[in-house]
């Protein structure tokens, strides 16, 4: 198992940068681990990928040195488990609204007896073939990275009960699912969005874990990391779009 950069810049206290990826595409992981991005989340929740998708988007990371997280649909221990042994080396589990439900994620992320994720010599160790599999569950244990998301209004509610469970390494606040949840669907620039999206920032940071939110342009990121936001996303499509436009607004003027 190799060491999961992006958890060690985090607990640094440095700010880290990664793509959504919810097109099946090895090769755009690639390109983004070789500009040079920290992290590629591999978008299991909102695109058609399944498990053996992405599992050969987590070998392109692998072969670029960016570091493969997998956002997982579903918050079942044999579900993430799947996805942890083919090598992620990050959960993040979206809509999460209580203490129990947080709980859940770490128990199926983390090997006993932090967790009761289940032992098996599989990709994530290289087939139980280099090392015992007792330090490889001791590694696990301590790369990989926990996330869970804020993005309703019963989680805002319960975040303080969230912030209590340890082994949660970052807290996402997803913007467009919080604007829903708050009743202004497609508004995330909405002022009273953007007030939340703050002070929930705030209160993460003062419970001890880092804050990340999606960050898709320059005055974006630099708001974000105003405010303390330390995992910063855009999306795959995202930076498709913004390149696309700005060519052919430089080539046909519109
Ligand atoms: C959201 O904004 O709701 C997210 O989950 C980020 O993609
Ligand atoms: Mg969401």
């Amino acid at each position: 198992m190799r060491k999961n950069v992006t958890k060690a810049k985090i607990k640094a206290g440095e700010t880290v940068y990664g793509v959504f990826c919810n097109l099946y595409s090895p090769a755009a992981v690639e390109v983004l681990g070789v500009l040079g991005f920290d992290f590629v989340i591999i978008d299991a929740e909102h695109g058609p990928m399944d498990v053996r998708a992405c599992e050969e988007m987590i070998r392109a990371a692998d072969a670029t040195g960016v570091t493969p997280i997998v956002r997982v649909a579903v918050s079942l221990q044999q579900n993430i488990l799947r996805h942890l042994d083919i090598g992620a080396l990050g959960v993040q589990m979206p809509m999460i609204n209580t203490k129990a439900e947080a709980e859940a994620v770490v128990a199926s992320v983390k090997y006993p007896p932090v967790g009761k994720r289940g032992l098996a010599a599989v990709r994530a160790n290289d087939y139980g073939f280099s090392g015992s599999l007792g330090d490889y569950v001791k590694m696990a244990n301590q790369e990989t990275l926990v996330i869970t998301h804020v993005e309703t209004m019963e989680a805002v509610a319960n975040l303080p009960a969230m912030l209590e469970v340890e082994e949660i390494d970052v807290i996402f606040i997803g913007p467009t699912d919080l604007s829903s949840s708050m009743g202004y669907p497609g508004q995330r620039q909405h002022p009273d969005v953007l007030a939340m999206i703050e002070r929930l920032g705030k209160q993460i940071r003062a419970g001890g874990k880092a804050a990340g939110t999606i960050a898709s342009d320059p005055m974006g990121i630099a708001w974000a990391k105003e405010k303390g936001f330390q995992y910063l996303a855009t999306g795959i499509t995202t930076l498709l779009g913004q390149a696309g436009r700005d060519y052919l607004k430089a080539s046909r003027g519109s």
